[in-house]
């Protein structure tokens, strides 16, 4: 009769571990396959009329891969985003890109060194 009080214990043991195991292992996998949360790619065009769209909406909760496309040399090709905490030093030609993921209702302002040109993320 102990001994098969300790198989029984012996078992659910086990069996608890294995069940944590397979948590562990799946969860990140079935967040980056979930359908509806692929990135949604936008690509701003930077020249010396400024950030072509300049305002960007975008699903909230969904990661956003912001590419920024300097096509001239202007002031407009260092982008700061003060929501992300980055500044952006592009060259003429040059592409760089930031990937977040918005939260609802957030908006995320971008502007040139001077502010003379603007640019948003609107996040829905
Ligand atoms: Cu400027």
């Amino acid at each position: 009769m102990k001994q098969f009080k300790t198989n029984m214990m012996a078992g659910a043991g086990l069996g608890l571990t294995l069940g944590a195991g397979l948590l562990a292992g799946t969860t990140p996998n079935a967040a980056l396959a979930a359908p509806g949360k692929a990135a949604q790619r936008v690509t701003v065009v930077v020249d010396s009329s400024g950030y072509k769209p300049s305002t960007i909406n975008v699903k909230a909760g969904q990661p956003v891969q912001l590419t920024f496309h300097s096509k001239g040399n202007s002031c407009a090709n260092l982008v700061s985003i003060p929501a992300l905490k980055k500044t952006l030093s592009l060259k003429n030609g040059q592409k760089k890109t930031l990937t977040f993921t918005p939260k609802k209702g957030q908006t995320l302002a971008f502007a040139c060194g001077m502010k003379m040109f603007k640019g948003k993320v609107v996040a829905r």
